[in-house]
């Protein structure tokens, strides 16, 4: 989860450098950051917990390591921050991963003094031990292959800095004046678009030496994380879910190969996590009502029991917006060695699922900053919707789905104010619920998760025809509960629903196409022809983001969450 950004520069700009590529890659982690710079003797450590300073001046050098993390063993503290040191202090060492069998090597090494409570100072001291009888890179080397885990390392002794990963992705960018290497892809644009993507244990060496890597040029422009006028990147992020919709449309041939490839198919899951997971719980429901096609949606992290009876005449579609997320990669990589077919849905260029799987449906909902899903929630429901309906031999009314949807999605951002009303009215709230049935259950879901990320409030979804089935003895006067209501056959059964917990005196919000007498409250959405589900989603995240100001939370970051997901 955590960022690791490199630069080892000529021209001396090396912290600086670092400090702006830290910027770019705080979303993969932000409860404490550093750098280290090399003074000529030794490494210097600026370091800090909390969010990055909007600037920092740093001295000049040619080599700099910065770090943003995301705690996982050891607390947040300025010591536990990246990167780390040995004893001598004469090495840097950021990391990203978890090592697994930290304990036993930390009792090999009894001698040495520990300032933090990570695995990854582990790494350092390990490194110094192997100095003794071996040169920097092979040091690194040797003591990367004791290391149990998926981790990724960037370390230097001064004279050479050394990359090696196994797992999460770590990228080498050429520059004119010197090499950068970092967790992502895009924060290397702004300098290069020579990249080189390190293969699983190859250590890069960058030194004196002339180094033999063969970059590629990348065709891909660097996504600007510019606020704008907005005040989080979340708002500004939904209020791109037209733009990105519509985005969509502009690729029919990604749906129309995608869809030939689900066509040759015997079974189809769907693999994915958080918000990915509950966009294709609703691709399981629209490849049944659009493409009259039977499809499985499975958590990505709960996959491994199936894969066992994977065969090649299977698909997994594989959905992420980080395309960095390990419990999904981890699932890809394992049914690719059965050779199941693989189709990837996701957004980011050069990502580690962007490489390990060939067929891919881009997003192209541009770069998604604030942790919450927004714009690729909405854009992966929009893939869903025009691949059911190729696939159902009807493509046009696809594309008629998603138009309607933009307008929809637009006439809920200019009802701003309503959401911003309900929002101050749930805020004081212990519990929400939200209930949803058929291609709206999966709304019902993804609204509570939207809710526990932003305003920490207890949330939770449920199918409208499971309440009668325990759930109902939840239900308390004045409980709020959100029904996301059907403008299809289950139409009736969600109103039904509604006066089960009003007769229970719960306060009834109602989002969706027709106002009932049920409800305390109704937000209206405009019809879009499957069930609105985008809108709606729409609705959910605009209430997310208010909720949290409310609360006076920042939105762009909910405590104890990462964007990029790359530990178990
Ligand atoms: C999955 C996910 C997001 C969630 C948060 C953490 O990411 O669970 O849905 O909002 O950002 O990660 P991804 O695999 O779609 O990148």
């Amino acid at each position: 989860m955590c960022g690791i950004y490199g630069s080892i520069e000529r021209a001396n700009h090396a912290p600086n450098i670092v400090f702006a590529g830290l910027k770019d890659i705080e979303y993969r982690g932000y409860d404490s950051w550093g750098v280290a710079y090399f003074n000529g003797e030794g490494f210097n450590f600026v370091k800090d917990i909390g969010f990055l300073p909007q600037s920092l001046e740093l001295p000049y050098s040619n080599i700099a390591l910065g770090h943003t993390r995301w705690a996982t063993n050891g607390g947040v503290s300025i010591n536990n921050a990246h990167p780390h040191t040995d004893c001598t202090r004469s090495l840097a060492l950021a990391h990203n991963g978890v090592v697994e069998n930290a304990n036993i090597l930390k009792d090999t090494l009894v001698s040495h003094r520990f300032i933090s409570q990570t695995d990854t100072e582990i790494i350092a001291h390990l490194i110094e031990e192997e100095r003794a009888r071996l040169p920097f890179s092979e040091a690194v080397k040797t003591v990367f292959n004791k290391l149990e885990g998926l981790n990724a390392i960037l370390t230097s002794d001064g004279k050479e800095v050394v990359a090696i990963k196994n797992g999460s992705s770590l990228i080498v960018g050429k520059t004119d004046s010197g090499f950068l290497v970092s967790s992502d892809t895009n924060s290397l644009l702004p300098h290069t678009n020579q990249l080189y993507f390190l293969e699983d244990r190859e250590p890069v060496v960058i030194g004196n030496n002339p180094i033999n890597l063969s970059f590629i040029s990348i065709p891909w422009k660097y996504q600007s994380a510019d606020l704008g006028n907005f005040s989080h990147y979340m708002l500004k992020e939904i209020y791109q879910v037209p733009e990105s919709l519509d985005n969509l449309l502009q690729v029919p041939k990604q749906i129309k190969d995608a869809s030939e490839i689900i066509q040759d198919t015997r079974n189809v899951f769907l693999i994915g996590c958080g918000s990915s997971n509950y966009a294709n719980l609703a691709g399981e429901y629209l490849f049944s009502k659009f493409g009259r096609r039977l499809t499985f949606c499975c958590v990505a992290s709960e996959f491994s029991s199936k894969q066992p009876y994977l065969t090649t005449d299977d698909l997994v579609i594989s959905v992420s917006q980080s395309g960095e997320t390990i419990d999904l990669l981890e699932q890809v990589r394992l049914s690719k060695t059965r050779e199941t077919k693989q189709l990837a849905i996701q957004n980011s260029y050069g990502s580690a699922l962007y490489r390990e799987v060939l067929n891919k449906v881009m997003l192209n909902a541009g770069a998604e900053k604030a942790v919450l899903a927004t714009k690729s929630f909405a854009s992966m429901l929009g893939v869903y919707i025009l691949l059911a309906n190729q696939l159902g031999g009807n493509y046009p009314q696809g594309e008629q789905i998603i138009l309607k949807s933009i307008e929809a999605s637009q006439k809920v951002l200019d009802n701003k104010i309503e959401i911003q009303q309900i929002a101050k009215e749930l805020s004081k709230s212990e519990h929400i619920f939200t209930l949803g049935r058929s291609l709206s259950y999966p709304i019902a879901l993804e609204t509570a998760l939207k809710i526990k990320e932003g305003s920490y409030i207890h949330a939770e979804g449920f199918q409208g025809g499971e309440l009668k089935h325990g759930v109902l003895a939840l239900i308390e006067k004045d409980m709020p509960v959100l029904v996301f209501t059907s403008s299809n056959e289950e139409k009736q059964n969600i109103l039904t629903n509604a006066s089960e917990v009003k007769a229970r005196d719960a306060k009834v919000f109602g989002i969706g196409e027709e106002k009932s007498i049920l409800f305390n409250k109704y937000f209206s959405i405009l019809p879009t022809g499957a069930d609105s589900i985008i809108p709606k989603a729409v609705f959910s995240q605009l209430l997310s983001y208010y909720l949290a100001l409310e609360k006076g939370l920042n939105p762009d970051k909910p405590r104890h969450l990462a964007k990029s997901v790359t530990v178990k």
